[in-house]
């Protein structure tokens, strides 16, 4: 029986026996127009609800200046990473703490807002990727971006002093020592005007060799150097690795040094460009540029910055050139560093290039002459291992593990081509929609690449997605690569701008935090020095500086009032109390233009001129509780120079003492109940030393926190209501009931996290067999612990025995009519379906539920 026939029985078993909209595989494939393929490659990429992805991949954003994180197979986007232009949900450029790190890429001192993001790269240990830290360039105002991989933010900003524009970045050195980036459009290295007569004596291109503090994680400006290249336009580059580790590549496009004029009849710069049939594939050796940058007669100092001059590099031995077919796109490197591609855009072939034959003929000092700038050429016939026709327009290129393999795009023919760079030979092509920029597998530029899947960055998406206007999205396509011919398996539209490059990595790899350290600056990484905790919420005035520390807890800001007067620069410091996972606030000013998202343990700050006379809002921006809505607060921004009248307070609307009683009763009694569920929940934990376990224990603190104001609010309700004050004493009690809320909500998860803590070690099998229960489904009927769509399973065993569990999973049919399962069909309106485990699954399965009856009294 083929494949597809078996996810065909698969599928259909899977029938939907209430409702009235009965519908089989075979029904829905009709009604969609949906065909085999269709549905094997849905089941290759669809993830059922809960379920991870086994591949991240960071993309960059283009226009946008972000970076965009989705999953591989199932292609669901993530996140969105502000980097170069602000972000509001993230508070990205609106909180003090983010704008310090934009601020790291104003261009000599000039605001800049976006950015043309190109080539994420993750930092790398023996060629291979770690994932603690992500780099990006942008193209339009040359800059790196460090994005911290413990929460996904950008940390770092750095500019660069010595280009107007770039493009070959970010590329990591295999033990991510440095951060490559190489110049595009060459301009004078100095800030001052040269005419374009002058072009070659002053018009320069560069590549910088940013230093990574790997402790620190940022780069180190002050250790990064460059060195000047002659005014060829570089364009992408790559870092060796293996044989060539120390070594780097970087291609260039304008040999002919042409200089445009379109407007003054002279040929434009399209043509110039293109005349001469080669351009230069630079070679550079970074470990001797590394020196050289030690010793000042090596260098000229431009913007505080190092720059090499070509003088030095050529005679220390640092720098070659190798002719490369005309205007070349990619320059990639092999895994094991020995064979580089190169992709020439108006060329129909690759060719690859030996780095063995290059180094030989760099010992050997054997040149076929110098350059304008004295750099020394090499025979490009005695460097190549080969060329392959590959089509129109190779572009990128991508590997696998399969040895010699590789993937290359071509833009001007849409397609992938899979190809032996070894044996020099074309082993498959597939078309798709439409002109394919990069083309990236898993991990494919690491010395160890993870293959599987490949993914084409589409620059146009023409027909492929409901119509939007004159400007289409982009398209992400996902192809299986793990057959003889590749299959297309997903189309993504990418709504954000032009995604040149993604790289990918193991989801395994990542280790993001769940929640900040109690009062961290996520920016810096370090404690933020305004955090404040819950009973040292204060207003601090210095002349006309106003600074608010303030904390946030469901479901109420503190404090709630802040007066102003108008001219006051305000800050507000606003720390998140919470210690349990996902409970972010947010935190927005109305009219005032300031925003920060506010994590778990985080503390952000906003500052604003209070410049306007008035009442503001401010407020939660996140959704946190049910009290959400309520979780805000009024600035009061008075003019000093005005009179403003006493105004008695308004008396609220009053109910009759009667009325009054029955409330407070009420609510008396909700909180008695509610005190009772907690207390059952305090008796479990310290029935089960929950003190050992600190992540729990952090939960209980966490909870205890908010109980512990529970007196002090108490008293405060018995007061008023002993002075016979019932409005104010329902106030009161309505706070104790807020507070016992929380402590249940998080009382409750800290007692499911301990129960799964203490049930006894799980064998092996019993680990499988849960597995196989998620995988297979089970959970979306059966909760342990709980009677959810399906019965509760806990004892399904002792009230039945093995044999009789065993056989049912592997074949419930026969027993529906029996009268135990019939009682339970009849009480769900569901059957339990044939969900086509093997034995063993099934045998796994029956010991993991043996392991929840151990365990009963804890779920
Ligand atoms: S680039 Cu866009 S397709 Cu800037 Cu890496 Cu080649
Ligand atoms: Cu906090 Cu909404």
């Amino acid at each position: 029986m083929s494949k597809v026939r078996n996810v065909f029985l698969l599928f259909s078993l899977f029938v939907f026996v209430t409702g009235a909209s009965a519908s089989t595989l075979q029904d829905i494939m009709k009604q969609r127009n949906l065909s085999e393929k269709d549905i094997l490659a849905a089941a290759k990429t669809y993830q059922p609800s809960g379920r991870k992805d086994e591949f991240i991949t960071f993309s960059s954003g283009g226009q946008s200046g972000q970076v965009i994180v989705y999953g591989v197979p199932s292609m669901r986007i993530y996140k969105y990473i502000g980097v170069f232009t602000p972000e509001p949900w993230q508070g990205y450029g609106y909180d003090n703490e983010s704008k310090k790190v934009l601020e790291g890429g104003n261009f000599r001192g000039k605001k800049i807002t976006w950015g043309d993001s190109h080539h994420p790269a993750l930092t790398e240990k023996n060629g291979e990727y770690v994932g603690d830290y992500l780099f990006i360039n942008d193209k339009a105002n040359p800059r790196i971006a460090v994005i911290d991989l413990k929460d996904f933010e950008t940390v770092q900003i750095v500019t660069n002093p010595i280009m107007k524009s770039e493009h070959g970045g970010a590329f990591v050195t295999p033990n991510s020592e440095y951060i490559i980036e190489a110049t595009q459009y060459a301009a004078p290295l100095d800030d001052q005007w040269h005419p374009i007569e002058d072009y070659e004596n002053s018009f320069r291109g560069a590549l910088t060799m940013w230093k990574f503090d790997y402790d620190k994680g940022r780069i180190n400006t002050d250790k990064s150097f460059s060195l000047e290249l002659p005014p060829y336009m570089q364009d992408l580059s790559d870092a060796g690795k293996g044989v060539s580790n120390g070594w780097g590549f970087i291609n260039s496009f304008n040999s002919e040094m042409y200089t445009g004029g379109i407007e003054k009849g002279l040929p434009p710069f399209e043509a110039g460009m293109s005349r001469n049939d080669n351009d230069y594939l630079h070679i550079f050796n970074w470990k001797i540029l590394e020196k050289l940058a030690e010793d000042e007669k090596n260098y000229k100092i431009y913007n505080g910055h190092r720059v090499i001059s070509m003088e030095a590099a050529i005679k220390a031995g640092a720098l070659f050139l190798i002719p490369e077919p005309k205007s070349p796109h990619g320059v990639d490197v092999s895994p094991d560093g020995r064979f580089l591609i190169v992709c020439g855009k108006l060329d129909t072939h690759a060719s690859v290039y030996d780095f063995n034959k290059i180094k030989g003929l760099i010992d050997k000092k054997e040149f076929i002459g110098k350059d304008p700038y004295g750099i020394p050429i090499l025979d490009m016939k005695k460097t190549l291992h080969g060329q392959v026709e590959l089509g129109l327009g190779p572009l990128h290129s991508s590997f696998v593990p399969e040895e010699g393999v590789l993937y290359t795009s071509l833009y001007v023919d849409s397609q992938i081509v899979k190809w032996d760079y070894k044996n020099l030979k074309v082993l498959d092509r597939i078309n798709v929609h439409y002109n394919i920029g990069h083309v990236d597998a898993m991990e494919g530029k690491s010395a160890k690449p993870a293959g599987k899947y490949v993914i084409a960055l589409n620059k146009l998406s023409i027909d492929r997605f409901n119509p939007v206007g004159p400007l289409h999205p982009q398209n992400h396509q996902l192809i299986d690569i793990t057959g003889p011919k590749m299959e297309l398996l997903y189309d993504m539209p990418i709504p954000l701008g032009e995604p040149h490059d993604v790289v990918t990595i193991a989801a395994s790899k990542l280790k993001p935090k769940k929640t900040y350290d109690m009062g961290s600056d996520s920016r810096t990484g370090k404690p933020h020095p305004d955090a404040t905790l819950a009973g040292s919420e204060r207003i601090e005035r210095n002349g006309k500086n106003v600074k608010v520390y303030a904390t946030m807890v469901r479901s109420h800001i503190n404090p709630e009032h802040i007066t102003v007067n108008k001219g006051d620069v305000v800050t507000i410091v606003v720390t998140n109390l919470e210690r349990a996972q996902d409970e972010t606030h947010g935190f927005g000013v109305d009219g005032m233009n300031v925003h920060a998202s506010v994590e778990p343990g985080k503390t952000a700050s906003v500052t604003f001129v209070a410049d306007q006379e008035g009442v503001f809002p401010y407020y939660c921006t996140e959704f946190c509780s049910a009290l959400h809505l309520e979780m805000m607060g009024y600035l009061f921004v008075k003019d000093p120079d005005k009179k403003y009248e006493d105004i008695k307070k308004t008396q609220l609307k009053k109910m009759s003492q009667e009325e009054l009683m029955a409330e407070y009763k009420k609510i008396i009694a909700t909180n008695k109940a509610t005190d009772d569920v907690i207390q059952s929940v305090v008796k479990y934990l310290k029935d089960n030393n929950y003190q050992k376990y600190s992540s729990i224990e952090r939960l209980v603190v966490d909870a205890l926190d908010q109980y512990g104001k529970i007196p002090e609010v108490k008293a405060k309700a018995d007061d008023a209501y002993n002075k016979g004050n019932l409005d104010e004493a329902i106030l009161w009690e309505n706070q104790v009931w807020q507070y016992m809320v929380k402590t249940a909500d998080v009382g409750l998860r800290a007692k499911n996290n301990l129960a799964r803590t203490i049930a006894t070690p799980m064998s092996d099998a019993a680990a499988r067999g849960e597995l196989a229960y998620l995988e297979g489904g089970c959970n979306g009927c059966h909760v342990i612990g709980q009677v959810s769509s399906g019965p509760d399973l806990t004892g399904s065993i002792w009230r039945t025995n093995e044999k009789w569990v065993w056989e049912f999973i592997k074949d419930p049919a026969p027993k529906y009519n029996e009268p135990y399962v019939k009682e339970y069909i009849d009480y769900f309106n569901l059957r339990m379906p044939n969900q086509n485990m093997s034995d063993k699954e099934v045998d796994d399965i029956v010991e993991y539920m043996k392991w929840i009856d151990e365990n009963a009294d804890l779920f």
